[in-house]
């Protein structure tokens, strides 16, 4: 009967010991994933495509397009390093820019790209746009009527 007690004593302690030390690596290193890793400043990364919307009429035929950044809202927290991969499938010239940041990938034909990237050394919301005055008599046509709405934010949250 000793034996047993010793035995389940043992056991016990054991249990106890493994749950101690399970709190304690637990404890020490934090929950893990994104949130926790995210702390320190990352290089992100975005693909950003001049887009086009439909005009819907209340009997859902399509009346006419728009124009758009896809996405339009791009967040990060200060002291990233922002990398754009910009892309313009259009008919038409289009560029970016981010004035606040210094950026602007310049006039992108008809199928262009270029990358670009900044430090996003500056917390706040800020506007990117497209950066092409429109000319419809140009060829390529250069933007289009709706260049003033072509227009997003980018949002640098403080760390
Ligand atoms: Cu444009």
């Amino acid at each position: 009967m000793k034996t047993f007690q010793r035995r389940a004593g043992l056991i016990l302690a054991l249990g106890i010991l493994l749950t101690a030390v399970t709190f304690l690596v637990i404890g020490c290193t934090g929950p893990a994933g994104p949130a926790g890793a995210g702390l320190s400043p990352q290089t992100r990364t975005f693909n950003m495509v001049i887009g086009e919307g439909m005009v819907i009429s209340p009997q859902d035929t399509t009346v006419g397009t728009f124009r758009r950044w896809e996405p339009d809202t791009l967040v990060v927290l200060k002291g990233d390093k922002v990398v754009l991969h910009v892309s313009n499938p259009r008919n038409s010239v289009h560029s970016l820019v981010i004035t606040d940041f210094a950026v602007d990938t310049g006039a992108l034909k008809p199928q262009g790209n270029k990358t670009v990237e900044f430090t996003a050394d500056k917390a706040g919301q800020f506007t990117f746009r497209c950066g092409v005055r429109p000319n419809p008599t140009a060829t390529p046509r250069e933007c289009d009527p709706d260049h003033g709405r072509i227009a997003g934010r980018i949002i640098v949250l403080d760390r």
